[in-house]
C-alpha cells in the first residue's frame, strides 16, 4: 500500500477546498427493504427523519448491495472488494462465535481513514467475527482479533445476529458486565446448561419460533445456538436501538472536533422483531413497521446531535440497507399477516437470501458537504463506500485492495456526462450471481454451487435457499421490466453471453457454462 500523505498536509489540502475533510456517519440498517423507507414509496410506515435526509441529500434507485445476505455485504463495505474474493469463508452467514472474517493486514475503509488521521469507531451489528480462528473466542477474556486489529479507534457491537448468541454487546476486547463468578460459554454445536429452549417452554417465549431458532431463551425469545452464563450482561432487545443511540452520540460528542469515521449497525428490522415499548403498535403494518420506525427514530437522534454538536455541515451521512427484506425469517410475529398492502421489496422481485433485484436493491441516500439534492439512478455497489470515502478525505485511494470500489464522488457532487459504474455483480445465498450492465441484468444459472462451506444460513432443505438456486438463465430488460418477469434471453443471447464472459472475467462464480 502505498503511504498515505500525512495527516498535516491531507488537513491543509482539504481546507483549501472545503474547510475540513468531512466526517463520515454510515448508518446500515439490517434487512431493510427497497421499499420500506417513505421516501421510497412506503405508506404505512412513517420515516419522516429518513424522509427529510433524502430531501436534504441526494437519493440513490439504482444502489445495491453485493451480496443478498448480511456477513458478506458487510466485508464488502469494509474491504472494498467483492464477497466471493474472500479467500475463506466465502459469502457465509457468520454465527456468533465465528473467527473474524478479515486478514488483519487486508486494507479496510476503516483503516484507511485512520491512516489518514480520521477517528474510527463501529457501534451495534457487527456479524463479521471475532477471534483468530486458531482457538475457540473466550468471551470471559480479551476479546480479539476484531473491529480494533482492522482499523477502528472503538467499538461497541453485538458479535452476530440478534437472532444468534452470545445475546451481549462487546465494547473494544471486553463483554460489557461481564462477571468473572458467571463465565460465559457459547456453542453452536451442543446444548450447554439448563436453562431451557424454544422447544421445551414454549410458553416463556414473546413470539414462537421455527426449529432453527428455537435454542437457548434469552429475554423471552429464543435463538440459535446455546449459550451458559454472562447473566448480567445480556441484552433486553427491547433497550438495543437507544444502546445504539447512546453509544453512537457518545463517540460523536467526544471526536467532534476532529474528522471521524462512525459506522453505525442498526438492528431492524431483521429477526427478532421486538419493538420498544414506544414504538410497539405505532405503525399501520404491524411489528416489521414498528421497528422501521425505530431506525428512524435512531437515525433522528443520530441528526439532532449532529446539529446539536454544530458539525452537520462537516458531516457526510450515508445509510443504507445490508440486503433487502424479507416476511418470514424464523419468528412467527404475524409481519407479513399484519403487511396492510405494505411492500417492503417496493414491488421488486424477489428479496432476502436471492438474487433478484428484491433481494440487494436497497435504499441509499448521502446527505453532507458538496452532496447535491436530489435523486440520482446511478448505479452503486456498497463496495464503493471504500474508495468514496477516500474520494472525500481526498486520498487516493490503496494500491492493494479496495478493488471493486469505485469513488461515487461526482455523482454525490453533481451529474457526470457518464456513469462512474457502469454494472454490479450481486450474489446471493446460494452462491448464485447476477450482474446488471447499464439496465440489463443477467443471471447465469448457477444451481448450488457455491453453497458449500456456507453457514448455518443454508441448508437444502431451508425453503429460502431453494428459492435462491438458479436453475436457467435469466436476462432482464429493467428499464421496461423493473419487476423481472419476462425473461428475454432466447430474444438476446448475444447479449447474454457478453454479460456471462464479463462475470468470468471479473472471476465471479459462475459455475455452469
Ligand atoms: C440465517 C437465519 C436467519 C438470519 C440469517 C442472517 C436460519 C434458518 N436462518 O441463517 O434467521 O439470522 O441467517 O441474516 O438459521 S443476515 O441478514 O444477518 O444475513
Ligand atoms: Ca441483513
Amino acid at each position: 500500500m502505498k503511504p498515505l500523505r500525512p495527516l498535516a498536509v491531507l488537513l491543509a489540502s482539504a481546507l483549501l477546498s472545503s474547510g475540513r475533510p468531512p466526517n463520515i456517519l454510515l448508518i446500515v440498517t439490517d434487512d431493510l427493504g427497497f421499499g420500506d423507507p417513505g421516501c421510497y414509496g412506503a405508506e404505512q410506515i412513517a420515516t419522516p427523519r429518513i424522509d427529510r435526509l433524502a430531501d436534504e441529500g441526494l437519493r440513490f434507485t439504482s444502489a445495491y448491495a453485493p451480496a443478498s445476505t448480511c456477513t458478506p455485504t458487510r466485508y464488502s463495505i469494509l474491504t472494498g472488494e467483492y464477497p466471493w474474493r474472500q479467500k475463506v469463508r466465502k459469502n457465509t452467514i457468520l454465527d456468533g462465535d465465528a473467527p473474524l472474517a478479515f486478514e488483519t493486514s487486508q486494507p479496510t475503509v476503516a483503516g484507511f481513514l485512520k491512516s489518514a488521521g480520521y477517528t474510527t469507531g463501529v457501534v451495534g451489528k457487527w456479524h463479521l467475527g471475532l477471534g483468530d480462528g486458531v482457538r475457540p473466542v473466550d468471551f470471559n477474556a480479551e476479546i480479539k482479533p476484531g473491529p480494533l486489529e482492522i482499523g477502528f479507534d472503538y467499538c461497541h457491537i453485538i458479535p452476530a445476529t440478534v437472532d444468534r448468541v452470545p445475546s451481549l454487546w462487546i465494547e473494544n476486547h471486553r463483554v460489557v458486565g461481564l462477571d468473572p463468578e458467571d463465565p460465559i460459554e457459547v456453542s453452536y454445536q451442543k446444548r450447554l446448561g439448563d436453562e431451557p429452549t424454544g422447544i421445551e417452554r414454549p410458553d416463556l417465549l414473546k413470539q414462537k419460533a421455527d426449529e432453527q431458532h428455537s435454542g437457548i431463551i434469552i429475554n423471552g425469545i429464543s435463538r440459535i445456538g446455546s449459550m451458559t452464563g454472562g447473566h448480567a450482561a445480556r441484552f433486553k432487545d427491547e433497550d438495543l436501538p437507544a444502546t445504539v443511540v447512546e453509544k453512537s452520540l457518545a463517540f460523536l460528542e467526544k471526536h467532534r472536533d476532529a474528522p471521524f469515521f462512525l459506522m453505525v449497525g442498526m438492528f431492524e428490522p431483521h429477526v427478532p422483531r421486538v419493538a420498544a415499548p414506544t414504538f410497539a403498535g405505532k405503525s399501520k403494518c404491524g411489528v416489521r413497521g414498528d421497528v422501521i420506525q425505530q431506525i428512524d427514530w435512531q437515525t433522528g437522534e443520530l441528526l439532532d446531535a449532529l446539529e446539536r454538536l454544530g458539525i452537520a455541515d462537516d458531516t457526510v451521512v450515508f445509510l443504507t440497507s445490508d440486503n433487502g427484506p424479507l416476511f418470514f425469517d424464523g419468528y412467527f410475529d404475524g409481519s407479513e399477516r399484519d403487511a396492510n398492502g405494505h411492500k417492503p421489496a417496493g414491488g421488486l422481485r424477489g428479496g432476502k437470501y436471492n438474487v433478484f433485484e428484491g433481494g440487494t436493491r436497497v435504499p441509499f441516500i448521502a446527505r453532507g458537504p458538496g452532496v447535491r439534492k436530489g435523486t440520482t439512478d446511478a448505479i452503486l455497489c456498497l463496495t464503493d463506500i471504500f474508495a468514496t470515502a477516500a474520494g472525500l478525505a481526498e486520498q487516493p485511494k490503496p494500491e492493494a485492495g479496495a478493488r471493486d470500489s469505485i469513488d461515487q464522488t461526482p455523482v454525490l457532487r453533481g451529474e457526470p456526462a457518464e456513469p462512474v459504474r457502469g454494472s454490479v455483480i450481486t450474489q446471493g445465498i446460494s452462491g448464485a450471481v447476477a450482474i446488471r450492465e447499464g439496465d440489463w441484468k443477467f443471471i447465469p444459472a448457477n444451481g448450488e454451487a457455491g453453497a458449500a462451506g456456507m453457514g448455518s444460513g443454508a441448508n437444502a432443505s431451508d425453503k429460502r435457499f431453494a428459492a435462491a438456486v438458479i436453475t436457467e438463465d435469466l436476462l432482464f430488460d429493467l428499464g421496461s421490466d423493473r419487476g423481472e418477469t419476462k425473461n428475454v434471453i432466447s430474444e438476446q443471447p448475444g447479449r447474454a453471453a457478453a454479460l456471462r464472459k464479463a462475470l468470468v472475467e471479473e472471476g465471479a462464480p459462475v459455475t455452469k457454462p
